[in-house]
């Protein structure tokens, strides 16, 4: 069975998973605040090789600079001896009352000002912990009544401020890269930017795409009906997958961030595969939110559980692809010829035109594909009866 978890698996964990107090709209928290610095050496015990921080996770909103100076100083100091790396940040740009209409698209140009001002400064704090990658989640961009926001103008300013930014980092000479997480609904009635290829279609507006890419959420997509495992596949081909959000969802409900695996595992089971064969060298972020029923060992339950499911994943991918039954079953269904391009080389679309005199569309017609075998061996090695 999978090995332990370690720093090369570069498995992170945002600080605000382990640290959710299990708040709902319905209910108060059911376990106590857990102090950032023991989160990081509980992470670090556990195999994790980064954490993941909202300026607000460390620095409480509004400090003065004197407490700021101190969080930050004494997160530093515990990721440091616990041997972790922060290989992404994030602004809080929605708990706080002044977000309710959103941060760079509020209809109220005052609250884009503070939205923008609030990310740069923790876009330094970012470079300034070796952050690589700033994830940008709008969860308040957007309305819940079609007659409040001019979509049109929202998305100006929406990349006015990644404009903003992205030059900034270049200004900056700051290794750091932009990562936008769609997500469909919730908080706002409709979020902008709801899913990957939204996303992926507003970047190509930008000044310095280059700079900006996704960070997807296994949830988010998968709370729109629509298949993670296609969408990371098209960020990959469009070396858009900066980063990734790894957790569990059952199908169009509100965001339920299960551990991992816990939600769709058949879906879980190709985007290992997906993300493992395609050499992703990002890192496995982990955005889930340990269940409410749970005390605070249960947090810990629960973060061991992320890695550990990968790991098993990982180990039941390989086996489904090193399996000779397997790859005469991928051969038998074509999946390889698809690499092949539909037109022959230096072949004239005049040629390609009267060519394939003899194909005949009802036998191929017939023919099966046996791509019901490859899926029922994809679940037997997932489920270990192979
Ligand atoms: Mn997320």
């Amino acid at each position: 069975m999978a090995a332990d978890p370690t720093p090369a698996d570069r498995f992170s964990f945002g600080l605000w998973t382990v640290g959710w107090r299990a708040n709902d709209p319905f209910g108060e928290p059911t376990r106590p605040a857990l102090d950032p610095v023991e989160s990081v050496h509980r992470l670090a015990e556990l195999g994790a090789w980064g954490v993941s921080f909202h300026d607000d996770d460390v620095i409480p909103f509004g400090s003065d600079d004197t407490v700021r100076e101190e969080r930050v100083k004494r997160f530093r100091k515990a990721v440091d001896e616990a041997g972790l790396v922060v290989p992404m940040a994030t602004t809080n740009l929605f708990t706080h009352p002044v977000f309710k209409d959103g941060g760079f698209t509020s209809n109220d140009r005052s609250v884009r000002r503070f939205a923008l001002r609030k990310v740069l400064r923790n876009v330094d704090l970012a470079a300034e912990l070796g952050a690589t990658t700033y994830v940008l989640w709008g969860g308040r961009e957007g309305s819940e009544t079609d007659a409040a926001k001019d979509v049109r103008a929202a998305l100006d300013r929406y990349r006015e401020a990644m404009n903003v930014l992205t030059q900034y980092v270049i200004d900056q000479a700051y290794n750091v890269k932009f990562a936008i997480e769609p997500k469909p609904n919730e908080p706002r009635g409709d979020i902008l930017l709801p899913t990957i290829g939204h996303a992926l279609g507003f970047i190509s507006t930008l000044e310095h795409e280059h700079l900006v890419g996704l960070n997807p959420e296994v949830g988010h997509e998968q709370m729109a009906g629509l298949n993670f495992v296609h969408g990371i596949s098209q960020a990959l081909w469009q070396d858009k997958l900066f980063h990734i959000d790894l957790n569990g969802q059952k199908g169009p409900r509100y965001d339920q961030d299960l551990i991992f695996g816990h939600g769709d595992l058949l879906s879980a089971f190709f985007l290992v595969d997906l993300l493992e064969q395609a050499g992703y060298r990002g890192p496995r972020h982990f955005d889930y939110k340990p269940l409410r029923t749970e005390d605070v060992d249960g947090v810990w339950a629960s973060a061991a559980a992320n890695m550990r499911t990968y790991l098993l994943l990982k180990e039941r991918a390989a086996a489904f692809r090193a399996d000779p039954d397997v790859q005469e079953a991928l051969r038998a269904a074509k999946v390889d010829e698809i690499l092949l391009p539909t037109l022959s080389r230096r072949e004239s679309v005049e040629q390609f035109r009267t060519a394939d005199a003899d194909f005949d569309p009802d036998s191929a017609g017939a023919r099966g594909y046996g791509f019901v075998r490859l899926s029922q061996l994809a679940l037997e090695h997932l489920v270990g009866a192979r």
